[in-house]
């Protein structure tokens, strides 16, 4: 029996969710101009169902920001800042290696590594970061540097972006994580972030890392200038990438935190947007297996509720986030294995730790083991 939605014109999503039938860019557009949100829930939560049952994934990682000093002054960050500014820090390799170990037992499973484009910091420095993590915590899944890092260190050191990934990799990259993406509208971009790669480049990197056997997370950063248009433009591109490649993991909404950025005049976004970007980005990307409510960016208490409007994921205990707490997130810089086995539980769903790459980890007190 279908339900019946209070906005009528969704019915033709809803037989298309149930078939599994791909989007269109006009479903999407339906989609975020409707106020029904519980009739966009009600479908992504079918989907995901379909996909995960009543799985939520978690991980328990570390996140390491090796420097905030950046050449780039994007409009929309509150973490990068110039080498002169006396609050502006870069690590050392010890340290970062250190970092690393802080508060580090046998549990954690994912170090999440990256940090601003430095001027001065090589392709062979971050090479031997990699290296040096790897020998002191062999166990551990390297997911570091975004396309934007990526493409920076390319051309910094003067080789392609396929050889700077190669030669990360060899280093003990592991995979990469999805952020830089923001909106791939340029007319968008020129305000929010004009001295970032574009659009395309992102996703040309995307698919050189997909081709060397890389897998990554895709992101859109929502909630400041960009149109319901530009929205589904940006989903339908990474789904399109996702078609050639099957390179990404996960998608991860990312809501625009205004709060020491040149855009704090721009209103936080509200639970009722966050959830419906989550639904929506499950409904439109068919091809890309996980979702993932990021608690740090909506609250525990929105990520715990987007678990039965889409999401399947809910990230990790993190550790030391610096990202989001400089743009004026006030969720807190890590939550406790129990907390977030809480959560999940809460909400009727089934917690599920996983590694990276999403395969099983199991569990004693102080030790993890992937099954494979
Ligand atoms: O790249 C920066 C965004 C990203 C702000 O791959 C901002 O598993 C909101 O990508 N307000 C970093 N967003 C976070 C990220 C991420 C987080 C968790 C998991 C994964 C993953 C990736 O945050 C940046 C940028 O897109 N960002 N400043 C801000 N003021």
């Amino acid at each position: 029996m279908q339900p019946s939605f209070e906005d009528q014109r969704l019915v033709p999503v809803l037989e298309k969710a149930i078939n599994g039938t791909r989007l269109s860019f006009d479903d999407g557009l339906a989609l975020y101009r409707s106020p029904d949100l519980l009739a966009v829930g009600y479908m992504a939560n079918l989907v995901r169902e379909r996909m995960h049952g009543s799985r939520t994934y978690f991980n328990v990682n570390r996140h390491i920001n090796p420097t905030d000093v950046c050449v780039a002054s994007c409009r929309l960050c509150a973490f990068g800042k110039k080498a002169r500014d006396p609050k502006a820090y870069t690590m050392s390799l010890e340290q970062v290696w250190e970092t690393a170990g802080n508060g580090y037992s046998d549990a954690v499973s994912e170090f999440h590594i990256v940090g601003g484009l430095h001027p001065e910091l090589t392709l062979d420095w971050y090479s031997k970061m990699l290296r040096g993590l790897k020998e002191r915590f062999p166990q551990v899944h390297l997911k570091a540097f975004t396309m934007v890092e990526i493409s920076f260190l390319a051309q910094r050191a003067k080789v392609s972006v396929r050889e700077t990934l190669q030669r990360l990799k060899d280093a003990g990259m592991d995979s990469l994580p999805g952020g830089g993406a923001e909106i791939f509208s340029e007319r968008v971009r020129r305000i929010i972030c004009d001295h970032k790669i574009d659009g395309d480049e992102w996703i040309n990197t995307a698919r050189e890392a997909h081709k060397l056997g890389l897998k990554s997370n895709c992101t859109m950063l929502y909630g400041h200038i960009e149109s319901d248009e530009d929205r589904v433009d940006h989903l339908l591109r990474l789904r399109e990438l996702q078609d050639e490649t099957g390179g990404f993991v996960t998608f991860i909404p990312l809501a625009f935190h205004p709060d020491n950025t040149p855009l704090h005049h721009i209103s936080k976004t509200t639970g009722f947007m966050d959830l419906k970007n989550i639904a929506i980005s499950r409904l439109l990307l068919d091809n890309i297996p996980h979702i993932k409510a990021y608690w740090i960016m909506m609250t525990p208490r929105i990520a715990q509720i987007a678990q039965r409007f889409g999401a399947n994921d809910i990230d990790g205990t993190v550790v030391e986030e610096k990202i989001y707490r400089d743009a004026g997130s006030t969720s807190g810089q890590s939550l406790r294995r129990n907390e977030l086995l809480r959560l999940i539980r809460e909400a009727g769903r089934e917690p599920f730790e996983r590694d990276t790459l999403y395969r099983p980890v199991e569990r004693t007190e102080t030790h993890f083991t992937v099954l494979v």
